[in-house]
């Protein structure tokens, strides 16, 4: 924005030649052509009107002249007539005589020209107007009449009047208390017939560019003041204020056909008498209605006709429980019947799993959009009761859908997130959630959101749940528009939908419409709202449904007659009961009917697996050593990397040539590989391109060019997938939650998130307890999301020490009682699991695990444990024999060395998992012990290798078995290891402890206590004689 001191410079005597007419427009930007002779101590800036505050307006008026002196107030076209012939300080302005009360007494304003000064009172008053526009566009939706019940929760001063085109000075004066501070900016009665010049900041004026102040307020008052309440004027980008302004201020924008008003009233009987059929079919079944809030459904449709009229086809939305039946039928056209015969208690479910309550699951819906007759998807994500959570996992499935249909910019995918107001308010979600919103690797290009604000949340009000005005605010954080709406006027409601899904293909930004609304019922049905919101719930009693208004209104203007009304709604009570009858016929409950995402071509047409088999999950020596040497390289010219990297990079090399591999060379084989089969790999994750422990470098960084980065897993093959490897937002809840989504769209892509270190996960619990853990037995969904979780005991402290492994085995679904009859554990085993969890301790079981994740034939989340001090420990290496064809990997690695070879003299077997297997060799090697102490790594800890570790423990039948671990008693995997290790001997042995006590926190502060610690496990795991006595 210009200001003072340069609109001052640009100010310039006109030569004698000149006329005004032949300045060029100077508009937006050709100060080149402007000479300065003025600078700020110049004779204009010297004005004493032109302070700080009044300079944008001065500007407003020049560049108005500039274009057209006519169009600016005869008084400014004098000033800056004189300005420019050089007018000495305080001489340029001459004074207009008073305003008369019409428009036509400008024109007669030539002889003005020569009238006295009165400057203070003249700039005073455009000011006055100026601000007062402001006032409006800033803060007219604190006054704006949002809430159909008038009770208005929000909590401005507010002072509700009625507009008239004959402006009550004394109602306003009040209205404006609350709209600008200290009143009227100094205008009076015996301004509102004075005419205004109006600034380019408001559109108000139609094709006026100037209007009587009475009119100026009127107008604002129908833009900013009546049923729309727009907050934008906080949003940093000009060019999207002005086009909000132009979009609300524009007189009789708002207007509607009767074809387009008849359709909303068909929207709306639909919607009204949805949830009257379940409620007469259903009286006493939770459905979490959405009465008060009906026009959603009309909203809903406005939203995704437009988006498809911009050249959408795709939505993916994401919504709580209310209303969500309601939207399921009106908006996305799910059969009636499936949807009433989950109300009948007696249907059997014909899938597997626990499946999921009605108003969660999730929809696929392909057809064509009647409004535009184009073809569009429709897709509901399945979600928990969490409120909020799936908001991210909407938004990482979109930006997938977006990604594999090369849809770079947003055009033709979108989300639509629907929320409550307590939640959207409360829950820090949907701040996350927000955040991933603008970057470059998360975006989706704008979401539209609609909140259904009925001023409640369960049983509490607003005040006690929000410390923000607005539910909504938290959307301010990303300059997001917020159009708050009565959604008693369905007209407005529906307006505000159009603008909102313009402004997102417009602008490819976020927008919140906000539709204030009631809550009919309690918070569901058997609910009784009167125990806590009596004088809400009186008001709610007498207020008429919005149809019922809305039917009043158009057949009072016309539009319908009753018979037609009367028709609409006997036709769809219709179709509901048919659907009805139909309903009663079905005798099991398919919740494959309910897939939000589908994978047609990865599974059968009944959604079976192709095959029950696992190829060889190892790679040929040619591409092996291609990959190593691809990660050892910069594969672009001209590129200068950092020393260190140089030195890392080298070190790979070698390790190439010598034919093997460390954790990151490893990580790059697996991913090299896939990329070249076709599968998109995605990391992301905090400080995932370098890697938190500088061990990864997927990014190089040009040491001499701002920006200029090279990803050489990009560069591996002519024709490879893409990889996309990027450092999210300090994020764990809103992350994972977005890859998750990501990894729901497509069956063929290896999705990665890295928590920086493992314990950081439990931010985002509720993405792993609510989708990752049973969301293939609520939903049928499966999933191959992998988590990467940093994990070992270091001496690092309670943090940055433990990924809870205890946990994610407690949510095992495998019975630790039962032996599984399966003759193939390999396949079969993980089929009925819901999750794998593993702790690799060498890198080629970490590169065939990566691997397998693809190659299997249906899609689980992975679990993986990943070292820290492994990644650079010298032992920690694997050979490419490790990798080659025929390889695969290792559920359980056996002992290899002298207690192998003779197993009947082994005394002892250790089973352990993960680094601490490195800690006991060495001991064992240090105290000579190898002939007598086997160890046994379990690899792959759920589901369990029952069959591997059986013939473990009968290969060594004088052995005592031990668990050992180096986490404390009561975390780890010693509770979940221990049970299954019995029922795998049929409980002939006892199963001993070696590892450190029981405590409250993960790991010790104390670097000595560590090392301590250490060695009394390491000591109990290699005395002989600890557990004597005590079987
Ligand atoms: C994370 C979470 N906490 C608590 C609940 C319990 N709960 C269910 S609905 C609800 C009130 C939600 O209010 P609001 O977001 O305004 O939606 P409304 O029911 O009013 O449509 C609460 C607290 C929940 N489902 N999820
Ligand atoms: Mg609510």
């Amino acid at each position: 924005m210009f200001n003072l001191r340069t609109c001052a410079a640009k100010l310039r005597p006109l030569t004698a030649s000149q006329t005004v007419k032949t300045i060029p427009q100077q508009r937006p930007a050709a100060p080149r052509t402007f000479q300065q002779i003025r600078c700020y101590s110049a004779p204009v800036a010297a004005e004493p009107f032109l302070s700080g505050t009044s300079s944008n307006y001065v500007e407003e008026m020049y560049y108005a002249w500039l274009e057209n002196p006519k169009s600016v107030h005869k008084s400014w076209d004098i000033f800056f007539r004189n300005a420019n012939a050089g007018a000495a300080p305080g001489t340029a302005y001459q004074s207009p005589p008073p305003l008369s009360t019409s428009l036509s007494a400008l024109s007669q304003a030539q002889f003005l020209v020569q009238a006295q000064p009165n400057v203070d009172k003249l700039v005073e008053d455009h000011l006055a107007v100026q601000s007062l526009i402001r006032a409006y566009q800033v803060r007219g939706h604190h006054i704006a009449k949002l809430d159909p019940l008038g009770i208005s929760c929000v909590n401005f001063d507010d002072a509700p009047v009625t507009v008239s085109p004959n402006v009550d000075l004394a109602v306003f004066k009040e209205r404006l208390r609350v709209l600008t501070v200290g009143g009227f900016y100094g205008l009076d009665e015996s301004d509102l017939d004075k005419v205004f010049h109006l600034p380019t900041t408001t559109f108000i004026g139609g094709n006026e560019s100037a209007l009587p102040l009475r009119e100026i307020i009127r107008r604002l008052e129908m833009a900013y003041c009546q049923h729309i309440g727009v907050e934008f004027m906080f949003i940093n980008d000009l060019e999207q204020c002005q086009w909000i302004r132009q979009k609300f201020e524009t007189p009789g924008i708002m207007q509607f056909t009767n074809e387009e008003k008849r359709t909303l009233l068909a929207r709306l009987v639909r919607s009204t008498r949805f949830e009257e059929f379940l409620h007469r079919k259903w009286s006493s079944e939770k459905r979490f209605g959405l009465e008060g809030c009906e026009v959603l459904i009309p909203a809903l449709k406005t939203i995704i006709d437009k988006s498809s009229e911009k050249g959408v086809d795709y939505v993916i939305m994401g919504m709580p429980h209310r209303g969500r039946l309601n939207v399921l039928a009106n908006v996305i056209r799910k059969e009636l019947e499936q949807i009433f015969c989950q109300f009948d208690s007696k249907l059997e479910a014909a899938d597997e799993g626990s499946g999921d309550v009605k108003y969660h699951l999730g929809m696929y819906h392909r057809r064509i959009n009647r409004v535009t007759d184009r073809n569009i998807t429709l897709s509901l994500v399945a979600n928990p009761s969490h409120l909020e959570a799936a908001d991210p996992v909407v938004q990482g499935k979109t930006k997938a859908e977006q990604f594999y249909c090369g849809d770079t910019e947003g055009k033709k995918v979108m989300s639509i997130l629907l929320h409550g107001d307590a939640a959207f308010a409360g829950q820090g979600i949907v701040y996350e959630t927000f955040h991933l919103s603008d970057l470059p690797s998360y975006t989706t290009h704008g979401t539209v959101h609609v909140v259904v604000n009925n001023q409640i949340g369960f049983t509490t009000d607003p005040r006690m749940a929000r410390s923000s005005p607005y539910p909504t605010d938290v959307a301010r954080v990303v300059n997001a528009p917020i159009f708050h709406v009565n959604a008693d006027d369905p007209e407005a409601v529906v307006y505000v939908c159009n603008v909102a899904a313009e402004w997102r293909s417009t602008f490819h930004k976020d927008v919140v419409v906000d539709l204030v609304c009631y809550r009919r019922n309690g918070h569901n049905e058997m609910d009784e709202p009167m125990f806590t919101q009596p004088l809400m719930y009186k008001q709610i009693r007498k207020q008429k449904p919005v149809l019922q208004k809305y039917a009043e209104l158009l057949i009072s203007q016309g539009v319908v007659n009753q018979p037609e009304y009367e028709e609409e709604i006997a036709k769809y009570d219709k179709i509901c009961e048919e659907a009805h009858a139909r309903s009663k016929d079905e005798k099991i409950l398919h919740i494959k009917h309910w897939l939000d995402s589908p994978w047609p071509g990865f599974f059968t047409l009944d959604g079976q697996p192709r095959s029950m088999s696992c190829p060889s999950t190892g790679l040929n020596e040619e591409d092996l050593t291609h990959i190593g040497q691809v990660a050892s390289s910069v594969p672009v010219e001209d590129f200068t990397i950092h020393g260190g990297l140089s030195r890392i990079l080298k070190t790979r090399g070698e390790m190439v040539k010598n034919r093997t591999v460390d954790w990151a060379l490893a990580e790059y084989m697996a991913f090299g590989s896939l990329l070249k089969e076709g599968i998109h790999i995605r990391l992301s994750g905090q400080d995932v391109e370098r890697g938190t422990f500088s061990h990864r470098h997927h990014v190089l960084h040009d040491q001499n060019v701002d920006k200029r980065t090279c990803i050489p897993m990009n560069h591996l093959w002519p024709n490879q997938a893409p990889y996309t490897v990027c450092n999210s937002s300090l994020s764990e809840y809103g992350v994972l939650g977005f890859e998750l989504g990501f990894a729901m769209a497509s069956p063929n892509a290896l999705v990665l998130w890295e928590a920086q270190f493992g314990d950081f996960h439990n931010t985002a619990q509720c993405i792993i307890d609510q989708f990752i853990c049973p969301g293939q037995a609520k939903w049928v969904r499966q999933n191959g999301i992998v988590l990467l979780l940093p994990h070992g005991m270091e001496g690092m402290g309670p943090e940055h020490s433990s990924a809870r492994p205890e946990r994610f085995l407690q949510m095992c679904n495998d019975d630790p009682d039962v032996f599984p009859k399966l003759d193939d554990f390999d396949v079969r085993q993980l089929y009925d699991c819901n999750w794998i969890v593993v702790n690799c301790s060498t890198p080629a079981n970490f590169f065939h695990v990566l691997r397998r994740q693809i190659l299997l034939p249906f899609r689980k989340p992975l679990i993986i444990f990943t070292p820290k001090s492994l990644l650079r420990h010298p032992e920690a290496r694997s050979s490419f024999d490790d990798m080659l064809p025929g390889t695969n990997f290792l559920r359980v690695i056996p002992d290899s060395g002298p207690a192998a070879q003779s197993p009947d003299k082994v005394k002892r077997v250790l089973f352990c998992t993960g680094k601490v297997y490195y800690d006991l060799t060495r001991e064992r090697k240090a105290r000579q012990m190898e002939a007598d102490v086997a160890i046994t790594r379990v690899e792959q800890l759920s589901p369990f290798p029952f069959d591997l570790l059986q013939k473990e423990a009968e290969k060594y039948p004088k052995a005592e078995l031990v668990w050992c671990q180096e986490e404390h008693k009561n975390q780890g995997y010693y509770d979940y290891v221990k049970p299954r290790l019995r029922t795998t001997i049929n409980r002939a042995k006892p199963v001993w402890y070696a590892g450190r006590e029981p405590a409250a926190a993960p790991a010790t502060g104390n670097k000595k206590t560590h090392l301590t610690e250490l060695q009394r496990l390491l000591d109990t795991a290699f005395n002989l004689d600890a557990f004597a006595g005590l079987a």
